[in-house]
């Protein structure tokens, strides 16, 4: 395991700062990172023709898992038209309070955002909001994302997240009682598309013990130029490095807001995986992972659900997103 976290340095104003790797970083100099993907036999259905290690080895080993033609084309084609409707749909009265994965974020004294977790709400691009509070591009092209109940309000995305093939993977992955706890449509559009910063995600979907995976399915190619992921292997071992959690402080205007600053996490300690459209990739909770902005013109679409296991473990009542009585975390194998 690496990835420790040391002492934060004055640069960063003494947040965490995190070791180095000794073994992986030549991969990431040469650009690329030698992942064995694992294909997912769409003739027969089913994850039991995968050759070499299971999931689940995988998983554990680099906390992350790229499953190559998860959805079929009709799939990809489906969930991008519906991400496109989506945007063409967005109403004019979506607040200019922009979304922003960098710290002191727009979104933390922002109810729109808070209140998000059973709603189909709209998030537009920092970059893509003058001072004057207007957009300066086209409305469809600002959108940074959609969030956070595309999973059960539409129908589209439902069909796919609870879909046998997911269950399957879940069941693989050793989940015993896993509920979908959000969901987003990230566009990372062209020249606006920014980058998602390094962060782990049990960060905001903290369950203790520690259960949550996210799936990720790029419906573009995801390449170094569009802005795929980039994943610090191994760090899914080095524990919880913040929390970003409801303040409920009636002093503060903060809503929500992060246990401790962004820890340093060193770049060489990062390898691109740039994975094909319709692969399934399988997001450890606590895997350090990024992306950067999209500087190509190439659009770089992206579903993405994350799952937790409720199966002995609890869901932290801290978490910015929660819970409702309009939508409780909907059950996977009962749905
Ligand atoms: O789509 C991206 O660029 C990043 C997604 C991500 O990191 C996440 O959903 O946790």
């Amino acid at each position: 395991m690496y990835l420790l976290p040391r002492a934060g340095s004055a640069k960063d104003g003494g947040s965490t700062s995190v070791a180095p790797p000794t073994a992986q970083s030549t991969d990431s100099d040469r650009g690329s990172h030698s992942i064995e993907t694992l294909k997912f036999d769409l003739a027969q259905d089913t994850l039991d023709s995968m050759k070499g290690s299971s999931i689940l080895d995988q998983f554990q080993k680099d906390g992350f898992v790229v499953l190559e033609n998860f959805l079929t084309e009709d799939e990809v084609k489906e969930l991008r038209q519906a991400g496109e409707a989506l945007a063409t749909d967005m109403p004019d009265s979506v607040p200019k309070g922009q979304f922003s994965t960098v710290d002191n974020l727009p979104q933390n004294k922002d109810r729109y955002f808070l209140e998000s977790g059973d709603k189909i709400r709209y998030f537009l691009e920092t970059g893509a909001v003058g001072t004057d509070g207007k957009l300066t591009i086209e409305k469809r092209r600002a959108l940074n994302k959609v969030g956070h109940a595309l999973h059960w309000l539409h129908p589209k995305f439902k069909e796919i997240t609870f879909s046998n093939k997911i269950k399957e993977v879940c069941f693989k992955l050793g989940m015993e009682e896993p509920a979908i706890a959000q969901s987003m449509y990230i566009y990372k559009n062209p020249g606006v598309g920014s980058e998602v910063c390094a962060h782990q995600d049990a960060t905001f979907l903290y369950t203790e013990p520690m259960k949550l995976v996210g799936l990720w399915f790029p419906l573009d190619d995801a390449t170094l130029q569009n802005g795929c992921l980039k994943f610090a292997p191994g760090s899914h071992g080095s524990g919880v490095h913040r929390r970003y959690v409801r303040k409920n402080d009636p002093d503060s205007e903060e809503l929500v807001g992060y246990t401790s600053p962004a820890p340093m996490y060193p770049q060489s300690n990062f390898v691109p995986v740039p994975v094909a459209k319709g692969s399934c990739v399988l997001i450890h909770g606590q895997v350090v992972h990024q992306s950067d902005p999209n500087r190509s013109s190439e659009p770089r679409h992206a579903y993405t659900f994350h799952v937790i296991d409720k199966k002995n473990s609890v869901y932290s009542p801290e978490n910015w997103l929660q819970p409702t009585e309009e939508l409780p975390f909907p059950l996977l194998f009962d749905n």
